[in-house]
């Protein structure tokens, strides 16, 4: 299996979720953009997987849950069919609403500014809606799941926006216990690294 990354952006949540599972994967890193990548994925897009039978899988919420379905004994998904249809709830929310509506549009140097105050606005009822649900919780379901980890990963990148996480202490409390979890110290740690060489 092949994971193709590009260091803090979404993809790391399949890492996460890997390394959650004590599974082994070759990461290798791309930019999105370079034209030798379209020919791994036409979208110019991470998270990539390839899988071991050469097929392509692209999609963060598919992604996520092959990874869980492939390695079950790290219960990284519920396999009952409420659970799973819960699972779904979160990944489609922060795919759509958090991740490209408000996060993504934020972290794009080239989207204009009417697109990021528009983000803005956005933002306030989907945290909102958020912590009311983290409130208490360590997990968005009964157990770490890969959505916690695509959630933790889209929740990363305020840092650079304007969002302040302050503003809704519950999702704040969510992800500092998020990242005191192993994997995803690791997963932070190697992809800060990462990103920091890339930068300089
Ligand atoms: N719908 C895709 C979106 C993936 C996505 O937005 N990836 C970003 C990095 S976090 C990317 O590759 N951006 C480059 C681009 O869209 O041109 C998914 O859920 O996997």
């Amino acid at each position: 299996m092949k994971l193709y990354f590009s260091p803090l952006a979404c993809s790391m949540a399949t890492r996460i979720s890997l390394y959650e599972a004590g599974a082994t994967a070759e990461l290798i890193e791309v930019e999105p953009s370079d034209a030798a990548y379209a020919r791994v994925n036409p979208l110019g897009q991470v998270p990539a997987l390839v899988r071991d039978d050469g097929s392509l899988l692209t999609e963060n919420a598919a992604i996520l849950q092959y990874v869980a379905d492939r390695f079950p004994e790290a219960n990284l998904a519920p396999r009952d069919a409420e659970g799973r249809t819960r699972l779904q709830q979160w990944l489609s929310f922060i795919g759509t609403e958090l991740h490209k509506v408000v996060f993504g549009v934020l972290v794009d140097k080239e989207a204009p500014p009417e697109a990021k105050k528009y983000a803005v606005e956005k933002a306030q009822r989907r945290l909102d809606w958020l912590a009311a649900h983290v409130e208490g919780r360590d997990t968005l379901l009964d157990r770490f799941s890969v959505a916690d980890a695509y959630l933790l990963t889209v929740l990363n990148w305020s840092v650079v926006t304007p969002i302040d996480l302050k503003k809704w202490p519950a999702i704040e409390r969510y992800v500092g216990k998020m990242r005191a979890r192993p994997s995803v110290a690791k997963a932070m740690g190697e992809e800060m690294t990462l990103y920091a060489r890339r930068q300089a």
